[in-house]
């Protein structure tokens, strides 16, 4: 197996280097071929994109969120104009916006579902961070902090979120002592797991068909002091209604 994860590594070098010895390895190396024998020889998909990245190093997909879009669709939707308005109020009361990071952990890489709640929400009012795809509970909960968030937003299609979504929490509140900052989680979920994640500390959950506005205006009100936590430090939250 180490030959032939060395053998692909080797080809991929070549089909990094220069235009010429491209063209010229093209004839005689297959990737693909090579990465089948290192399958064939028991290696993992992780030991394979290893030897790959040895070469090529590693993808970064580069997120683009655009504005307007939502805005320009629901401006006459009296819940769209009611959560525009919560978030001006926060805004003149707290003097900042209402601030999101729109996370996506683990291997799961759809982000479309993030890149709706980044656009609509920064539509509404929010300030929003939208992170990079496939990171760690650690890299997120970094991220939240130093981007000095209220909120932080996770999407989760691929059923990672019973151990991701308890970690992320986990992170905030022991390691940076950050229970204020409200965990909300989203995508598909199955509806069973709700509770689960709740008792973790998620504020709630937005499945598929989420009304945005709705998800926004319930968003702002817990951040804006409507809901108060009276009992961070422990595994459950509890909220009052004052
Ligand atoms: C499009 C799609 C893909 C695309 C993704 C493209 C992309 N860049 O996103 C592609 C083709 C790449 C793909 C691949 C795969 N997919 Co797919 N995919 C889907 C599909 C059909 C739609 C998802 C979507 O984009 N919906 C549209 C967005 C706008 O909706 P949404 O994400 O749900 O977001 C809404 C709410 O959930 C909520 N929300 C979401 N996030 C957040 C965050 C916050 C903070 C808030 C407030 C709200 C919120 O608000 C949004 C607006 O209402 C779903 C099935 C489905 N009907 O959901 C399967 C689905 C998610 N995929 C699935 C699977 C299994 C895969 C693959 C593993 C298939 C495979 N064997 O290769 C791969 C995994 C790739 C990977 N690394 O993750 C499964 C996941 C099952 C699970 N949860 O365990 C699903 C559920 C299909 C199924 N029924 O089996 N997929």
């Amino acid at each position: 197996m180490k030959e032939a994860l060395q053998a692909l590594t080797a080809a991929a070098s070549l089909d990094a280097t220069s235009h010429e010895r491209r063209q010229a390895n093209r004839a005689q190396a297959n990737l693909l071929e090579l990465a089948v024998i290192a399958a064939r020889h028991r290696a993992t998909l992780g030991e394979i994109s290893d030897a790959f990245e040895k070469a090529f190093g590693r993808y970064s997909a580069t997120i683009r969120s655009i504005s307007g879009v939502y805005s320009a669709e629901s401006m006459q939707d009296p819940e769209m104009k009611e959560a525009m308005r919560l978030a001006d109020e926060f805004a003149k009361a707290e003097g900042r916006r209402p601030r999101i990071l729109v996370a996506k952990m683990g291997q799961d890489g759809h982000d479309r579902g993030a890149k709706v709640i980044a656009t609509s929400f920064a539509d509404i009012g929010f300030d929003v961070d939208i992170g990079p795809l496939f990171q760690t509970p650690q890299e997120v909960a970094k991220q939240a902090i130093e981007n000095d968030v209220h909120v932080l937003g996770i999407s989760s299609l691929a059923g990672g979120h019973k151990t991701l979504v308890p970690e992320v929490i986990k992170e905030l509140r022991e390691t940076y002592k950050r229970p204020d900052i409200l965990v909300v989680a989203g995508g598909v979920i199955p509806p069973n797991d709700y509770d689960f994640l709740k008792q973790a500390g998620c504020f709630d959950v937005y499945g598929p068909g989420t009304k945005i506005p709705v998800a926004a205006k319930g968003i702002i009100e817990a951040i804006d002091g409507t809901w108060i936590l009276i009992n961070a430090d422990v595994a459950s939250t509890h909220w009052v209604d004052p």
